[in-house]
């Protein structure tokens, strides 16, 4: 009888595993083990997503593990009903859920305690943990800290510090992780103040817009002065460097308020870039971009405006590279796409010496066309200008090297002799430029090229 119970055993372990090595739902089906906690439900259950963080604790601790240093102060899997106060649980709404708990009579002097989760996969790009926490103190004002750590090499700064001494219910606080590649650990750690017992609770932890194909709310807001955030701008976190966001009040370039800052330094690789990227914006609209731009040092690299299109390559449809002086400069883009279209900005820092910085970036929908580019490098068109039609000589777009570029500065807004007239200002350091074909009469010092 044995023998057949454990006959019986190895057919359903034979019936119910799944070839090379794929991941068997309780629901049925095989998958790939790769569409195991990759922040969306493939098993008709969801059973392939059971355990990989996202948790109300009702059932169990979804791959949240403790890892306190001390044996009894620690996160434990816990009844609402523990404490008086909630008392109730944050999902259910009943003293019978549970929650994630520390006691806090259990604390010595320097007492923190931490619970971990190991994230595998690459999230998407408008990936957020969120969860749901409360604090409970009778006794004293003191703060304790709630922190959520992203534990990876190089070290990532702090995803939350949450600094309180009590809350008044549940509350909710989420953090952004980004498209960061898989292989961290996410760790909540809880440190009271000196000898005071705070009991604190957690529930609903929740991955949220984390799956391939997720687009957050509120994710075509890419007008922007970085005043307060990046607005719907995303950190790259494949990239080698982050743009930082600067007041300009502390640092260089000086300007207005906040902007969107890359520095390079000795000790940074000089081909270290840093992107902000942006959802793609629907077709079938004209789209004008407009941003500010300051690119100043002695040697520092490039600014590149890059757009893909769904289902095609990057493509960098705009660049500045090398010093640009001290100032502010304008750019302004025109797009008419047939595909969802959209925008990387990626600055490489390119040399020992300098700066990059952005800012007051304007992108809107127009039906007809967009403004005319208030500087003009001729890289893309003519800017909306066009030769005088009687003049002698005419002027047309060809492309050359930095030699043959005719620097259009503000001195030569009336060109010599009248006969050719260009209004705005070119800081002529492209390729592409304007060259005059002259005549026989050419003779009063025009200098095309
Ligand atoms: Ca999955
Ligand atoms: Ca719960
Ligand atoms: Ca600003």
């Amino acid at each position: 009888m044995k023998q057949i119970c454990v006959l019986l055993s190895v057919l359903l372990v034979v019936v119910s595993s799944c070839p090379d090595g794929g991941f068997n739902c309780t629901s049925g089906e095989c998958l790939p083990a790769r569409l195991v906690c990759n922040f969306k439900k493939d098993c008709e259950d969801g059973s392939d997503e059971l355990f990989c963080g996202s948790c109300d604790f009702e059932h169990h601790s979804c791959g949240w593990n403790s890892s306190s240093r001390t044996a009894s102060y620690r996160w434990r899997r816990q009844m609402a009903n523990i404490t008086s106060v909630p008392g109730l649980d944050h999902s259910t709404g009943n003293a019978s859920g549970h929650v994630m708990h520390v006691a806090g009579e259990e604390g010595h002097i320097s007492s923190t305690a931490y619970l971990e989760y190991f994230v595998d996969n690459l999230a998407a790009l408008g990936c957020q943990i969120s969860f749901w926490y409360y604090l409970y103190n009778n006794s004293s004002s003191s703060s304790s800290s709630l922190n959520l750590n992203m534990i990876r090499s190089p070290p990532i700064p702090e995803l939350l510090h949450i600094s309180k001494s009590k809350t008044d219910g549940w509350e909710k606080a989420t953090a952004l992780i980004g498209n960061q590649p898989g292989g961290y650990k996410l760790e909540f750690s809880f440190k009271p103040p000196y000898k005071v017992a705070i009991d604190v609770m957690l529930d609903d932890v929740m991955f949220e817009n984390c799956a391939e194909g997720d687009v957050p709310a509120g994710s075509h807001q890419l007008s922007c002065d970085f005043e307060e955030d990046t607005c719907s701008w995303y950190h790259d976190r494949t990239a080698s460097l982050l743009w930082r966001r600067e007041n300009g009040a502390y640092s260089k370039p000086t300007g207005k308020g906040y902007f969107m800052l890359i520095s390079a330094k000795n000790n940074l690789n000089i081909s270290s870039a840093a992107r902000l990227i942006s959802f793609p914006r629907p077709e079938g609209h004209v789209t004008c971009v407009s941003f500010l731009y300051h690119i100043f040092g002695n040697s520092i690299g490039s600014l590149k405006f890059i757009t893909k299109l769904s289902g095609e390559e990057e493509t960098v449809v705009w660049m500045r590279s090398g010093t640009q002086g001290n100032k502010w400069r304008f750019a302004d883009l025109t797009f008419d796409s047939g595909k969802p279209i959209q925008f990387i900005i990626e600055a490489v820092v390119g040399g020992t010496q300098g700066s990059i910085a952005i800012d007051d970036l304007k992108v809107y929908s127009e039906t007809d066309s967009c403004p005319a580019e208030r500087e003009c490098t001729f890289q893309g068109s003519l800017c909306g200008m066009l030769p005088r039609p009687f003049a002698n000589s005419s002027w047309s777009r060809s492309m050359g090297g930095v030699e043959a570029c005719h620097r259009l500065r503000p001195s030569h807004r009336s060109h010599s002799g009248d006969r050719t007239r260009l209004l705005p200002e070119c800081p002529a350091v492209e390729p592409a430029c304007w060259v005059q074909s002259c005549g026989d009469d050419c003779s009063d010092g025009a200098h095309p090229c």
